[in-house]
Order: C-alpha cells, then sequence, then structure tokens
C-alpha cells in the first residue's frame, strides 16, 4: 500500500495525505470504496480515489449541508438526503428538534457499513427517526410528490454513479417532492477547479428556473480539492439571510448551537458572500 493518498484534481496538482494504513477496500457494483488511517486526519474515506470526508474535518462539510436549509425552514419536519451514506448529514440534521423522519436514500450500503466499522461517530445511525433505504436516489425521487420540508443532496462528485445528480432532470423530480415551502441545498464542488464548472453552472442552471430563489454559498474544507467547496440553495420562497430566519439562528444558540464547531449565525451569513470569480461561474 502506497504511504500516501495522493488525488490529482487538475494535472499533476492535488492533495497528498500520509497514511498509516488501509482499513477499507471494497469494489462495490456502483464504485470503489476504501477507508485509510491517516496520519493526522483521522480515518479518511474515499470513493473512486476521491475523498468523501476524514475524521477531522468532517463537521465542516455536514453543519454547512445540514443546518443553513434547516434553520432556513420555519419547521423542518419531514427530510429527505439522497446519498449521504456515512451518515454525516443524517446526524446534522437530525439536531433540529422539529424533525419527525429523515429518509436517507443511499445506493450503496458499503458506504454505510464502512462509515459504521471505521467512522463510528460520524452517524446517527440507532436514531428512530432515520430511515436508511438502499436505493437509487434519481429513481427514489420520482414517487414523492410534495412529502419532505428539506431535501438535501450530498452525493459523490460527478463523474461515475453521481454525474446525473448534477442534471435538471433530477431537480425536477425534486421540486416535485418537495412541499410549497419547501428548501433544498445540494454539494455542488469547488469553484476553483475548472473541470467541475460544468456541473456547477448545470445545478445553478436548474435551480434558477425552477426556484424563485436559488443562492450558492461556501465553505472552506482542507481535504476537499482547492479546500473552497460550493453548496446550492433553492427554495420555493425562503430567503436564507431574511430576518427571519436569522432570528432562529440566533434562538438556535440556546439549543444545540454551541455544540456546533463550524456553523453559526456569523457563518451562515457570511457563507453566502461570493469572490467575483464564483459570480462569473453562475451569473
Ligand atoms: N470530493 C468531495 C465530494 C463530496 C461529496 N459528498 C461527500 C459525502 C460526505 N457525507
Amino acid at each position: 500500500m502506497p504511504i500516501q493518498y495522493n488525488e490529482y484534481y487538475n494535472e499533476q496538482t492535488g492533495l497528498t495525505v500520509g497514511l498509516k494504513k488501509q482499513l477499507f477496500h471494497e469494489q462495490t457494483p456502483y464504485q470503489l470504496v476504501e477507508v485509510f488511517e491517516t496520519d493526522t486526519w483521522g480515518n479518511l474515506m474515499t470513493i473512486d480515489g476521491m475523498v468523501m470526508l476524514s475524521e477531522r474535518d468532517e463537521f465542516v462539510y455536514h453543519e454547512m449541508m445540514a443546518h443553513v436549509a434547516m434553520f432556513s425552514h420555519p419547521k423542518p419536519e419531514s427530510i429527505l438526503i439522497i446519498g449521504g451514506g456515512d451518515g454525516g448529514t443524517a446526524r446534522e440534521v437530525l439536531k433540529h428538534h422539529s424533525v419527525k423522519k429523515v429518509d436517507m436514500v443511499e445506493i450503496d450500503e458499503a458506504v454505510v457499513r464502512a462509515s459504521k466499522l471505521h467512522m463510528p461517530d460520524v452517524g446517527d445511525f440507532e436514531n428512530p427517526k432515520l430511515n436508511v433505504l438502499y436505493e437509487n436516489g434519481l429513481t427514489f425521487v420520482d414517487g414523492p410528490e410534495a412529502e419532505y420540508d428539506v431535501i438535501i443532496i450530498d452525493g459523490s462528485d460527478p463523474v461515475g454513479p453521481a454525474v446525473d445528480l448534477f442534471k435538471k432532470d433530477f431537480y425536477e423530480k425534486c421540486h416535485r417532492s418537495l412541499k410549497d415551502n419547501g428548501v433544498l441545498v445540494s454539494q455542488t464542488e469547488s469553484p476553483f477547479v475548472e473541470s467541475y464548472h460544468e456541473s456547477i453552472k448545470s445545478v445553478f442552471g436548474a435551480c434558477n428556473e425552477l426556484y424563485p430563489v436559488t443562492e450558492m454559498f461556501l465553505a472552506f474544507i482542507p481535504l476537499y480539492p482547492t479546500g473552497m467547496w460550493s453548496m446550492m440553495f433553492a427554495s420555493k420562497g425562503i430567503e436564507p439571510i431574511s430576518d427571519e430566519v436569522m432570528q432562529r439562528v440566533g434562538a438556535a444558540h440556546e439549543t444545540f448551537g454551541k455544540e456546533l464547531k463550524y456553523y453559526n449565525k456569523e457563518i451562515h451569513i457570511g457563507s453566502f458572500a461570493l469572490p467575483n470569480f464564483v459570480k462569473a461561474i453562475i451569473r
């Protein structure tokens, strides 16, 4: 086994992480799922050679994927997560007391198994509100109509099985599955990696046509390519930085807010501030 993990995202430019040993290796019908023990990042899960999460920095991604959408909605009860098999996004969603059920639709049970085995603190799999469904998210969203308050698309990168999660057809189906005041958040890769610009534009363009509110927000995730990561917020009317939303975020400090390691009121607002080169990609 190599003593370093390398993910090249631009010719010879990439990320290097020191490894101690390999803990999981399985070629599933969908993808290659691996987990490594690293030198300083805890255990690291990769899919088809791309970083999905490390135990040390996963809190940034999962808190942002969950709480921006969850606090924007006045009373999120019914939640759909597409992908997210490691359980991190569901763990954060389940911190909201209003939640009655979370359907997590993961195509590959090996992702859930690897996470339970080697990242036991990431998921909250014993929570009775969580339903794990091993199905293809693309076909799952054909079914439910106006059922969810919040939909979170926590898919892999737009190569291989996740490529359709960046296409308009999928976002149309999600739109149908969302209730009238619903909110959707999707991970949309790094604005610094040019090969992902088409996917960013595709998701933004689709959401912009379908939803009255579409905004990009950013987070800083050290082990994702370039460290700068984008996420898309779309809603059927809720503005993510309205006074009403900010009041809810402020009040959250009194509940579980103080346990969070990345997300807070200032981050919620500031994450929607986009550098000019990022605006240029989507406008
Ligand atoms: N290369 C990073 C892509 C991130 C996709 N989702 C990660 C899953 C973590 N729950």
